[in-house]
């Protein structure tokens, strides 16, 4: 908004051009953000124990979460707060990257939002159906997979196709198959950051990690110049996305400071569904979808650990490859503590982030 309101000033005062640059704009998104964070956490956190929005912690979890019984949650509504203002406020929001991201990231926190509702204030233990809730994901997924092959014409001649990192030449079109994939890519990564938001600031932080590489990625898949030294695919107007990505930043930065341990709130579903289907929808924007398994390295391995887990128990009549799953109870049951599990897996999170971009150069 701020973007057509203070641009065009610049031709009354120059100094007004700052407002056309992404870069500009995207350090004041993180700012901002961060600031929105910060200041509404702590109202939040008391609304959330004035309504009793607390968690209900299983039993069957590791002994030491017992402790945090009726902490609160649905802290993702802050996250989501602290990154549509600063979004709306410094991005271009005719943009239509823009639009999808917003549309992405609203549509999964819905999801997200309807199921704590349903779990922590009605009292319905399981929460939205899994069923109900794996098909409005899909729903969202199919949406984005259209929207981005039939309704973007400046994507027409790459729409299809895909980015394979290492590979300067090999961007093999899958035609139809493109569709499964995207719901593919934003669905899982969706369900990936929930099942890893097990921890106190174990979702969160790799979140900063891979929104924070993916910020750089888009920076250059949106600049025609960047994108052509590096020789990857150059998608117009996605630059913006930048924008988005710096809130993302700012405002999970923000919730950090409450969801370090021990955690004054959680995001609950409405946070860590939405995060992660936005990171899944700026990996498909960007063109850098297979990129994704190696920046969101911990979301991976997380979601894998419960897939061999679940398969291995069912096929050996109840036994099991890990202590527990997620991963990260594995090491709890091992008698890590919590905070070794969490830096650990941040330290994971960075070191493939810090490979994923280096890909942009080995080519
Ligand atoms: C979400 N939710 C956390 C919080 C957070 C198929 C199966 C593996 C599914 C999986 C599952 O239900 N995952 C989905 C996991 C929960 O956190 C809430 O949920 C939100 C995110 N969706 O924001 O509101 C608990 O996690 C802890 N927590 C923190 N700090 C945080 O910042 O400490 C969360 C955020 C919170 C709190 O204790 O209550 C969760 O873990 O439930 N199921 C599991 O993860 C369960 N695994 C399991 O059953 N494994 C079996 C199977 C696969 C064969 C096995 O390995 O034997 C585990 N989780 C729990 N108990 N709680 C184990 C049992």
């Amino acid at each position: 908004m701020l973007y057509y309101i203070l641009y065009p000033l610049h031709e009354v005062y120059s100094a007004f051009n700052v407002f056309k640059y992404i870069t500009f704009r995207t350090a004041y998104a993180v700012l901002t953000a961060f600031l929105i964070s910060l200041f509404i956490g702590p109202w939040l956190i008391r609304k959330l124990k004035e309504y009793q929005i607390g968690e209900n912690i299983r039993e069957d979890g590791p002994r030491s979460h017992i402790v945090k019984t009726g902490t609160p949650t649905m802290g993702g509504i802050l996250i989501l707060m602290a990154l549509f203002i600063p979004t709306l406020l410094w991005a271009d929001i005719k943009n239509s990257y823009i639009i999808l991201i917003l549309f992405s990231t609203l549509g999964f926190g819905l999801i997200g939002f309807a199921d704590d509702y349903l779990k922590v204030v009605r009292k319905r233990s399981m929460g939205l159906g899994a069923k109900e809730k794996f098909a409005a994901q899909i729903f969202i997924g199919l949406c984005i997979a259209i929207v981005i092959i039939y309704f973007m014409p400046e994507r027409a001649s790459y729409a299809t196709r895909l980015g394979v990192p290492f590979f300067k030449k090999v961007i093999p079109d899958i035609g139809l198959f493109y569709i499964p994939f995207v719901m593919l890519v934003v669905v899982g990564a969706s369900n990936a950051v929930n099942l890893t938001d097990g921890l106190d600031g174990l979702a969160i932080g790799p979140i900063i990690i891979a929104t924070a590489a993916y910020m750089a990625i888009i920076y250059v898949t949106g600049h025609y110049k960047f994108a052509d030294y590096l020789d990857i695919q150059y998608v117009k107007g996605s630059g913006e996305v930048t924008v988005f990505c710096g809130a993302v930043v700012g405002a999970s930065l923000g919730f950090l400071w409450f969801n370090s341990y021990p955690a004054q709130m959680f995001m609950g579903n409405v946070g860590s569904l939405a995060l992660g289907g936005a990171l899944g929808t700026v990996a498909v924007i960007s063109k850098h979808e297979l990129l994704l398994v190696l920046i969101g390295g911990v979301f991976v391995i997380e979601a894998l650990s419960v897939i061999m887990q679940v398969a291995y128990f069912k096929l050996s009549n109840g036994r099991r490859i890990f202590r527990m799953a997620p991963l990260h109870h594995h090491f709890e049951e091992k008698g890590w503590e919590e905070p070794k599990v969490i830096v650990r897996f941040w330290i994971i999170a960075l070191v493939l982030a810090l490979l994923a971009l280096s890909t942009l150069k080995l080519r």
